[in-house]
């Protein structure tokens, strides 16, 4: 994986990591230029968060998925970064959920659609919408190009799933009455402030979390599922996000005057 080498040692190997996958991205035209920029403001919240999934993060993992299974027509709108990130966990968590995958860019060019298209179909994916040879149709209160969305897709969708989103477009998703959850590391974006569900966390964790969840919570019955809808409130979570933040940030920034900074690791165990 990647554009070079990472030692096993390094302390930050999974966040350089990551970048190799973005830049291959870009590279590949999944990724968008400004998706360069939108990650490292990305890295910057998961530095704030301590690189690791709260049990805030768990708890709106929990209700999102509940509220996807229960939906009568969920859709997964895929953009160039989650393609580059997560493509294999899209496609399963897809066919777990019976959720389909729309491309929708909001730096269209044909190219990266196709490139898009293809990183999907070889992670597994059969069926892809939102491409341009499909029938399509516009959400009003929008002017950018994800104002296009597929007529078999986002059009007809009750519950949304936009990781990674700008503002605008979750606001329109939302004044025409869609449901949205989304994967966002900032709690104070608009997109986590106006979703119905925010996962406060990096999509590379979040994902495969979001599989597992689904594989336990299929088995579930509808009241247990509406249970768990019921009991989530997305203003509580969000402010605990950013205390968590807040938290983080003053005890980070109490080891660095000391000049004893905390590993991941040492976090990690702090938590348990
Ligand atoms: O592929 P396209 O053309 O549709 O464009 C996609 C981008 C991401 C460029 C576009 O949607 C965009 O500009 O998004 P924003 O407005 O920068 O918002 C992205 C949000 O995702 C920001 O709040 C970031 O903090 C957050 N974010 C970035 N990387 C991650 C993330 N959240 C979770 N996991 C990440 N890895």
């Amino acid at each position: 994986m990647g554009l070079i080498e990472i030692p096993d040692d390094h302390p930050r190997k999974v966040s350089l990591e990551t970048r190799e996958t973005i830049i291959e991205g870009h590279q590949k035209h999944i990724v968008a230029t400004a998706g360069l920029l939108a990650h490292g403001r990305g890295e910057a919240f998961d530095y704030l968060i301590g690189e690791r999934t709260t049990q805030q993060a768990k708890e709106a993992i929990q209700a999102a998925v509940a509220e996807i299974l229960l939906a009568d027509h969920p859709v997964i709108s895929v953009n160039g970064n989650v393609c580059s990130l997560v493509p294999r966990e899209l496609v399963q968590f897809s066919e777990l959920t019976k959720a389909p995958l729309e491309i929708n860019l909001f730096y269209y060019r044909k190219e990266r659609e196709d490139a898009i298209l293809k990183a999907l179909l070889d992670a597994g994916a059969k069926e892809i919408l939102g491409t341009h040879d499909r029938p399509s149709e516009t959400i009003p209160e929008l002017s950018s190009n994800r104002r296009k969305v597929d007529s078999d897709g986002i059009a007809i969708a009750d519950v949304v799933i936009v990781p990674l989103e700008d503002g605008d477009r979750t606001e329109a998703l939302r004044a025409v009455g869609k449901r949205v959850i989304t994967v966002d590391l900032n709690p104070m974006s608009r997109t986590s402030v106006f979703s119905n569900v925010t996962i406060v966390d990096n999509i590379i964790r979040a994902m495969p979390l979001m599989v597992e969840t689904a594989k336990r919570f299929r088995s579930l019955s509808e009241a247990q599922l509406i249970e768990i809808v019921d009991k989530f409130d997305n203003g509580r979570n969000l402010d605990a996000s950013l205390q968590i933040m807040i938290e983080h940030l003053q005890t980070e920034a109490k080891a660095a005057l000391q000049r004893k900074p905390r590993t991941v690791k040492e976090l990690k165990e702090a938590d348990q």
